[in-house]
């Protein structure tokens, strides 16, 4: 199949452009006033439900968690490649930030154990970690293998977990993920609680057998399963219509039955209100829900190969080669259109705060994550002999008694 692959999605200057936006949003829905009058109106409509129940409260927080999961990228980022003494390693989630938190911000995050909604999350778990609501701090202890780090330095990145943020765990292996979230959702359904899981899974897993086996019991089972397939186009480093014949994603789910949506994965309001209505969906027993969030990582599958400290994405060369599996000005593209930049821009256009303390803000979120940094290298590092805890039950076990 032919493809541009070198075109970002449908811009979205329609609904970014207007000023005035928001304070038509609200008027309109508080007169019930028919929208009929320009652009600008058009555009406003065209935000899909609910846009307008979002607070600005909410819109800040959204902006800031993109912030926090971007600056801890570009910290980590920073440490691998000027830092001899770090040993953390991350499969950076830097383009992809408005996915997480725009599905995330619809989430139960805290609160008892046995009423969070669920994350399961990938290879790629910063960033669904932070916008779940992980203690930064700890997360960075423990993807520098530190004793005092939210697992105790064994998980480093593609473990972490925090069952008191409904922060189910990162996954190492491409496929599985889906399949363990549904049996969350299973146990949810069996139990009559709304909770709602969700699994975070890329282009990649199409390929996977998990993938239709995951969609198809959901369907029949009607699960409150929200299965978000981040797109961004390569898995490793092969293109992803190399491995699934359709463009969108989502169209592969709806022959299972499902609502499926693809949406601008830059754009967080759009994530937020798709993610909205699957979690309302979920919760009042109408089963599962597909959104394919099209968008795009800045650095390598892995690691800061090709990146420089104190730049964002990974343009030079590097002696694996492997910087060069897609054009440069595909990533250029796509860095136009910024998942940080666009929030920025709905929050200034809409009137929640202006640039300076929108600036201000980003501030505030630079040094809270130089101060996560700061203390988790300095905390104490795990101890190898202890390796093997938690592998193996200790004490005596009973065996188990078949018949
Ligand atoms: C079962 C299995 N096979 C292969 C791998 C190696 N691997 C790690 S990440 C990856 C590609 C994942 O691509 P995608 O799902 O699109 O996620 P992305 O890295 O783009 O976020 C592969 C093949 C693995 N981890 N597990
Ligand atoms: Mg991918």
């Amino acid at each position: 199949m032919e493809r541009d692959v070198t075109t970002p999605p449908r811009e979205t200057e329609d609904q970014l452009a207007s000023p005035s936006r928001r304070g038509f949003l609200q008027l309109a829905a508080a007169t019930g006033a028919a929208v009929s009058v320009g652009r600008s109106a058009r555009a406003l409509t065209e935000l899909p439900y609910p846009a307008g129940d979002l607070s600005d409260e909410k819109l800040v927080e959204m902006y800031r968690t993109i912030l926090r999961i971007r600056w801890h990228e570009r910290t980590q980022a920073d440490q691998m490649l000027t830092n001899p003494d770090y040993r953390g390693y991350n499969h950076f989630y830097a383009g992809q930030e408005a996915v997480a938190t725009g599905v995330c911000a619809n989430l139960r995050n805290s609160g008892p154990r046995d009423q969070l909604d669920l994350v399961y999350s990938s290879h790629r778990p910063s960033g669904h970690a932070i916008a779940k609501g992980v203690d930064i701090p700890s997360m960075v202890a423990e993807m520098d293998f530190r004793a005092t780090g939210m697992n105790g330095g064994y998980a480093a990145e593609m473990h972490i977990a925090d069952p008191d943020v409904g922060f189910a765990g990162a996954d190492g292996m491409i496929g599985p993920a889906p399949v363990v979230a549904s049996g969350s959702a299973f146990a949810f359904r069996a139990r009559g609680s709304d909770q709602v899981a969700v699994v975070f899974a890329g282009d990649g897993n199409y390929a996977a057998p998990h993938f239709h086996s995951t969609l198809n019991n959901a369907k029949l089972l009607d699960l409150p399963l929200i299965y978000v397939c981040e797109n961004n186009l390569y898995h490793q480093y092969a293109h992803y219509s190399l491995s699934c014949p359709h463009e969108d994603i989502a169209s592969a789910a709806a022959a299972y039955g499902i609502p499926a949506v693809t949406v601008d994965g830059q754009n967080v309001v759009e994530v937020y209100n798709a993610a909205r209505e699957a979690v309302d969906r979920a919760r009042g027993g109408g089963g599962p829900t597909f959104i394919e969030a099209k968008t795009y990582r800045y650095y390598n599958h892995w690691g800061a190969p090709g990146a420089k400290a104190g730049e964002l994405g990974a343009f030079g060369y590097d002696p694996l080669a492997i910087t060069h599996f897609r054009p440069e000005k595909e990533l250029r593209a796509w860095m136009q259109r910024d998942p940080v930049d666009i929030a920025r821009k709905i929050l200034v256009d809409w009137g929640v705060v202006d640039s300076a303390r929108a600036a201000e803000i980003e501030e505030e979120v630079k040094a809270e994550i130089a101060e996560a940094f700061e203390w988790g290298l300095s905390q104490p590092l795990c101890n190898p002999e202890d390796g093997l805890k938690h592998v193996f039950a200790e004490g005596t076990v009973p065996a188990r008694q078949f018949g």
